[in-house]
């Protein structure tokens, strides 16, 4: 990727501590130019969706990219997912995609992502990829890091740079061939073919994960039944 053709990473506020770099970006959002990121080295108040908290204590990467998009697209959350698998690559760690936010390896959480925006301004991608540090007690069964694949602290510059290296070009991707990026997703998203508990809003859902379509929905087949899911959350051991 030419390097004048960036949009994603121009410029980067960096901050020692900060409630959630999420709300620090919507704050700014209308004054700073698209590709504007945040990144904190720790965050009071992380956030992941439906106002479940997000662990972060120092030594992992938390940021937010500023997006002003022709419209609002909830497949922005798939370059943000798309980019940390090949950021993890570049690292030597497999990973696959956890429809529609996650991004997993070795059968843990490794990253989440999460979106948020306003109508014809702006949406703010926020990652959380853990690398350096601690997890909580609670998170120990569940999620991972990737200090826990390399054996030694990973340079956490190096890591932020190969992923606004990505996030760019997804972008790219995303903004230009939709249908790509989400060919991509499919190969990546390790649930299809697989049983899978889906929690949408009020309703649970379990069937086979068939497919992610190109609108980015997972379709799942319930006793025969198609059904497609615009969002939710899945879990694979639920039985
Ligand atoms: C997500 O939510 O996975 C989206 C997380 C996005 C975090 C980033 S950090 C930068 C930016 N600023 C923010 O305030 N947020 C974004 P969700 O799918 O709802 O998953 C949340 C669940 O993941 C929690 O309920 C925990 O079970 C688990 N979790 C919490 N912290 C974790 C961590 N550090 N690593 C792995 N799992 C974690």
């Amino acid at each position: 990727m030419e390097k004048k053709n960036r949009v994603i990473g121009i410029r980067v506020i960096d901050l020692d501590e900060v409630d959630s770099t999420n709300e620090y970006a919507k704050r700014i959002a209308p004054e700073v130019p698209e590709g504007t990121v945040v990144v904190a080295k720790r965050q009071t108040a992380g956030r992941g969706r439906r106002g479940r908290s997000w662990a972060s204590p120092e030594g992992g990467l938390w940021l937010s990219v500023i997006l002003k998009p022709p419209r609002l697209d909830g497949r922005l959350v798939f370059v943000g997912a798309l980019a940390v698998s090949d950021t993890l690559a570049d690292f030597g760690i497999p990973s696959g995609i956890k429809w529609p936010n996650d991004v997993w390896a070795g059968g843990k959480k490794i990253s989440g992502v999460l979106t948020e925006g306003k109508a014809g301004e702006y949406t703010v991608l926020g990652i959380g990829l853990n690398v350096n540090n601690p997890l909580p007690e609670e998170l120990r069964e569940s999620a991972t890091a990737m200090v826990n694949f390399i054996g030694a602290r990973v340079p956490l510059e190096r890591v932020l740079e190969r992923l606004l290296f990505h996030l760019d070009g997804w972008y790219r991707v995303f903004l230009e061939m939709p249908e790509l990026m989400m060919a991509k997703v499919r190969e990546r998203t390790f649930i299809l073919g697989r049983t899978v508990r889906v929690i949408e809003d009020d309703n649970v859902l379990i069937g086979r994960a068939v497919d992610v379509l190109d609108d980015g929905s997972l379709l799942l087949d319930i006793g025969g039944q198609l059904r497609r899911v615009l969002y939710g959350d899945v879990s694979l051991r639920f039985l």
